[in-house]
């Protein structure tokens, strides 16, 4: 007993605080290669599988109330895994799109990308160009994909941007405050909503990996072991109930 941490049992799933439910849900979408290996399958049946849990959740999440999901989809890394694999994802957005963009629009879901499109294959760049501008009228749930993104790259980027900026006399080196750094950052156009308050990695890994470095310094984090093809609306909740739990004892900075 003496080392026992007297705890507040996370809510379940059916007793959410729906006047409670996390703005801006992040997660890292990991364990498609391991359920595919699982179950004798090439790797890239993992990813396909993913993908229908990409549309499930996506609209669970908008179900909930959940304003903006970011979901990251493909890292800077990601490209050193073998060519095969790598064309295969290239593929995903546009089979997505095809069977999907329907539904977001009738769900009122916005579609946003953060990431070096300029890398990617050129016919993947134009579905995502047109899935955005196809949802661009929705005012619903932001759907944020993270698509070549690497949180290092982002904020390389940012510093060299801001460096220009007072290079050329149009900024002042005091004026380089956490304010003009979230708004050199790729999640500027979420505005009040940049920053995840929960982050989820599914498959039992417990790390970063690279992702909103800046933007996690103050989220929950919530680690599943379910690998992603796995995960459903029901996880999510149950995630969120996890984060409600949590708040709920330590009082947070926002949202009280
Ligand atoms: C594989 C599991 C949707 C994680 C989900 C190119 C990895 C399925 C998209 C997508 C991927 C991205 C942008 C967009 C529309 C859809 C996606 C990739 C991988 C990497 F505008 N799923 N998905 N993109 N996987």
């Amino acid at each position: 007993m003496v080392f026992s941490k007297a705890k507040t049992p996370a809510p379940t799933a059916s007793e959410l605080d729906m006047t409670r439910i996390p703005a801006h849900v992040a997660i890292i979408m990991d364990g498609n290669g391991r359920w595919a290996k699982a179950r004798h399958l090439p790797r890239v049946a993992g990813h396909q599988q993913g993908m229908q849990t990409v549309k499930k959740v996506t609209i669970a999440a908008s179900d909930l109330g959940v304003k903006v999901l970011t979901l990251y989809a493909f890292s800077t890394e990601n490209w050193k895994r073998p060519s095969t694999e790598v064309n295969f994802l290239m593929q995903l957005p546009i089979k997505f799109f095809d069977t999907f963009v329907p539904d977001l629009v009738k769900n009122n879901v916005r579609v946003m990308v953060m990431g070096d499109q300029a890398a990617l294959p050129a016919a993947t760049q134009a579905v995502v160009q047109k899935a955005i501008a196809d949802t661009a009228h929705c005012t619903g749930m932001v759907l944020n994909f993270a698509l070549n993104y690497g949180s290092r790259d982002e904020l390389v980027r940012a510093s060299q941007q801001l460096a220009r900026q007072v290079k050329a006399g149009d900024l002042q080196p005091e004026e380089i405050t956490a304010q003009t750094m979230a708004a050199a950052l790729m999640t500027a156009p979420l505005g009040d909503l940049a920053d995840p308050d929960l982050l989820i990695r599914t498959s039992g890994e417990e790390r970063l990996s690279n992702f909103m470095l800046w933007q996690l310094a103050y989220s929950e984090f919530v680690f599943v072991d379910q690998h992603w093809p796995d995960f459903d609306g029901e996880s999510l909740k149950q995630a969120i109930a996890t984060f409600q739990g949590r708040h709920r004892r330590f009082g947070g900075l926002k949202n009280q």
